[in-house]
């Protein structure tokens, strides 16, 4: 009595809708308060770090700002929501990007201008947070810019690893790897969740017991529960209000956990559990190394799978009973998008929900499930499949390995049904691989429990169909369907290349930002010389600002005047960095060799190199040995001075990309032709401007199609023709191309060292010609004559620049905008959800 509850609320009400002003005297106010109130430096330490720190969280106030309007208004809605899940989200830095999203760069560098900053020095100042190894992650971060800049009601999520890709430094010219802790300074860009965990559960066992009319039912039970942590941070759309988020979970003890321990007297083993429990989300694994046996990190799966789909499951839960939505609904409301099979265990986990705790009939939840589920496979090499042990998930998760038992009972009845007795069918089609130990199949595990399962581009879904899922495809024709992946032209175009971007601006206006489309048009300004001439200038700045980069990073000089040749990416032999170097090999002989008249007709060549190998990995070390040791002697070598030059980029991640790829001339993508299953620097590299040497594999082919051939340097056996060439060789090995000789010799000779473990031996072992796998005798000329036609192109500025032009005008259908289309379209079924902006309280 007495308490005017109404009047409270209005007040309330009044107080949190005011919206933040964006002019530059209030930014700077924002600014200089974070300075003295949330870094707590008044009036001291007033450095370009704290302004980082300090422009950041100003930033973040006005994300917050949409992002809680966004998110009320999609849960008022009651809109369907995809959820992206991903053990990878490799976002790059926030800064530069939430700033040019939000449409305040402007307004940021003129504030931090007037007193005394330089925002892009500010910029510089963030550590990046690298939680993916390579393309799967960043294809994830451009995916989640896609949704939010196409008004997608949609959410990625994952691990909020405490380590994430190391870090790779080169000492004594070999890679060496340092932890990456990425969060010694804090992380501005988060929010910490406390009011959202969950319990995970590991190990334990399964109680098996009647319900009052007689129905078997199943508890999970016992062994350890860890708390899972939810930290938010918000994804800006570009010139949308619409702010969607990423929840990534952190690992950590359950109160219920510890108190037991403690209370048993067992102090130092509770400690010890404790420090358990956190080390499930410390580490990012770095791929490409056998994954096989890896305990933690099926840990980590199922942790991050747990709480996600807890989250996913109280959220649609609280419209069950609301009108006529019922359990069977869930589809309606909910798509989750399985981002590899490092998810895949997200299957039985939600028919265990919907079993054990909601308590539904098996064929029931089945429908449900698999009506929720999409699969996206990123590669089809043997090697990279996931596979796990039986025993390994019967001591960690029993009620999801039986579970998966049923499942795989009742899929094989159905493939007894369709091809009666045929056992070899079944072992193939079977989830469960009998070896021994039984392994768990995650791919088939993934296609059996989605309605559709993608390829990134054309030929990785051919091979899909054809060769990894082909029984699959005969029972369900209509399951498997391409979706070429994309790249999000905002970071790597608007963002990285300014230069580029203000000429695209100046001939179309703003729109092309969101609809690469609208670029088509200045292909024809390729005949134009004026144009051609503003074109190379923006080039030219651009690879004048990485000539800097290395000289003031890494003491090199290069000629801005030179090809700039990039070859980065992930180390993998299949990559074929080892035909790049033999390549290098290759022209510096000849360049030792040539007369004066002869060196006049070289094309003078940069080569870039980087990329991270897999700490496990020894082949791949051994590659990046090679290229630094060549990069020492051809570096040295008087008679390159003007013509060649080799430079190895240590610790190769998404900021560098940024400066590499608006700098490139020819970038290289060369993998055997059929194991690359799209690649996306590809697509970047040509978005800024640049041409690929490459072999006809992943989206290579594409890019081409869009391009037109004569834009594009290819070379190299065909994925058709790659098994009957191994096959060949076997018993009629080919002779070895003299060229490629005289440079293997080189290296096997000592020129450029010889390191003790016969590391280089070891890469040249493997081009016997009798069992060269990766075919790199067999495409060495081929590959020759690709990069001898690009050289000869290069001379021919003019041309150049218009095939330049011509291909960078040509890559709409790369940009994630239309790979999410195609995906809400064909697989998601959702519609965009966009928000209307309240005025803000400074403009009414
Ligand atoms: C990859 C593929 O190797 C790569 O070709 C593809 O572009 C990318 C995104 O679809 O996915 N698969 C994979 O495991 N990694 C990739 O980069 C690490």
């Amino acid at each position: 009595m007495g308490v005017d509850h109404l009047a409270h609320k209005e007040l309330l009400w009044k107080l949190s809708s005011t919206y933040l002003p964006n002019d530059v005297a209030s930014l700077q106010r924002s600014l200089v308060r974070h300075v003295e109130y949330t870094l707590a430096r008044r009036r001291y330490k007033l450095d370009t770090s704290s302004f980082y720190q300090a422009t950041a969280h100003s930033v973040r106030d006005r994300l917050i700002e949409r992002w809680t309007d966004t998110q009320q208004y999609s849960a008022k809605k009651g809109a369907k929501k995809v959820y992206y899940l991903s053990l990878e989200f490799l976002i790059g830095r926030s800064l530069g990007n939430a700033v040019s999203n939000l449409g305040l760069r402007g307004a940021y560098a003129e504030a931090l201008r007037q007193i005394g900053y330089d925002l892009e020095d500010i910029m510089s100042e963030e550590k990046e947070p690298a939680l993916g190894n390579g393309g799967l992650g960043r294809l994830a971060s451009c995916f989640l810019d896609t949704l939010a800049t196409q008004n997608y009601p949609a959410w990625g999520y994952g691990i909020r690893y405490k380590y994430g890709m190391f870090e790779q430094r080169i000492v004594n010219g070999k890679q060496v790897e340092f932890p990456d802790y990425w969060l010694t300074d804090g992380n501005p860009w988060e929010v910490e969740r406390l009011d959202v965990q969950y319990p995970v559960r590991l190990f334990g066992h399964v109680r098996e017991f009647q319900d009052p009319d007689g129905n078997t039912l199943y508890a999970w039970e016992g062994g350890e529960v860890v708390m899972a942590q939810a930290y938010d941070t918000p994804i800006p759309g570009y010139g949308t209000y619409n702010t969607n988020n990423m929840r990534l979970w952190s690992s950590k003890p359950s109160h219920e956990f510890n108190l037991a321990s403690f209370n048993a007297g067992n102090y130092y083993g509770a400690v010890e559990a404790k420090e358990r429990c956190e080390s499930i989300t410390s580490v990012l694994y770095p791929n490409d190394a056998t994954e096989e046996g890896k305990r933690l990190r099926l840990k980590q799966q199922y942790f991050f799978v747990s709480a996600t789909l807890q989250d996913i499951y109280r959220r649609f839960k609280k419209n069950v009973g609301r009108g006529s939505t019922t359990m069977k609904n869930m589809p309606d409301k909910v798509a989750i998008q399985l981002n590899d099979t490092h998810p895949a265990i997200a299957i039985p986990e939600l028919m265990r929900l919907l079993l054990d705790i909601e308590r539904l009939p098996w064929d029931e939840a089945w429908e449900i499930t698999r009506k929720v589920f999409a699969y996206t496979n990123h590669t089809i090499l043997p090697e990279a499949l996931e596979k796990w042990p039986v025993p390994m998930i019967t001591e960690l998760l029993p009620r999801h390995m039986q579970i998966i038992y049923e499942i795989n009972h009742r899929f094989l009845l159905e493939v007894q049904k369709m091809w009666p007795n045929d056992t070899a069918r079944m072992s193939s089609m079977s989830i469960i691989e009998e070896s021994s130990p039984k392994m768990v199949r995650m791919s088939n595990l993934a296609v059996i429990g989605s309605h559709t399962v993608n390829g990134v581009a054309m030929i990785h879904t051919k091979l899909l169909k054809s060769l990894l899922f082909p029984d699959f495809l005969l029972m369900w024709p209509e399951k498997f369907i391409n979706v070429t992946n994309g790249v999000t032209p905002r970071r790597w175009l608007l963002q990285a290349n300014p230069a580029l971007a203000s000429i695209y601006t100046g001939m179309v206006g703003p729109g092309w930002v969101n609809d690469l489309k609208r670029l088509e048009p200045i292909k024809t300004m390729a005949q134009d010389p004026q144009f051609r001439q503003r074109w190379r200038a923006a080039k030219q700045t651009n690879k004048q600002a990485l000539a800097e980069w290395l000289y003031r990073s890494m003491n090199i000089r290069v000629d801005p005047n030179a090809l700039f040749d990039m070859q980065i990416k992930r180390i993998h032999e299949y990559k074929r960095q080892l035909l790049n170097v033999l390549g290098i090999v290759h022209r510096y002989a000849e360049i030792t060799q040539a007369t004066p008249e002869q060196r006049k007709t070289m094309v003078p060549r940069v080569h870039i190199i980087a990329g991270k190998a897999a700490p496990g990995y020894v082949m791949a070390k051994n590659l990046v040995m090679l290229v630094c040791a060549v990069s020492e002697v051809v570096n040295s070598d008087a008679a390159c001075r003007d013509l060649l030059k080799v430079v190895f980029v240590p610790n190769f991640n998404v900021s560098l990309a940024e400066i590499l790829i608006p700098a490139s001339d020819i970038s290289q993508h060369i993998s055997t032709a059929g194991m690359e299953a799209s690649g996306t620097g590809n697509m970047k590299f040509v978005m800024n401007g640049g041409l690929i040497v490459g072999t006809m594999d992943g989206a290579n082919i594409e890019i081409e199609q869009a391009i037109g051939e004569h834009n594009m340097f290819t070379f190299g056996a065909k994925a058709d023709q790659v098994a009957a060439i191994r096959r060949k060789m076997a018993h009629d090995p080919p002779k070895i191309d003299p060229r490629l000789h005289r440079a293997m010799g080189m290296i096997r000779a000592g020129i450029f060292g010889k390191p003790d473990d016969g590391a280089y031996n070891q890469l040249l072992d493997a081009i016997d010609p009798r069992k060269d796998v990766y075919l790199t005798a067999h495409d060495f000329p081929s590959y020759l004559g690709a990069i001898a036609e690009a050289d000869a192109a290069y001379q021919y500025e003019e041309k150049w620049t218009a095939k330049c032009i011509e291909a960078a005008c040509s890559m709409w259908m790369f940009s994630s905008d239309r790979t999410i289309r195609e995906y809400a379209a064909k697989i998601w079924n959702v519609e965009p959800l966009p928000f209307r902006p309240p005025r803000h309280h400074s403009e009414r």
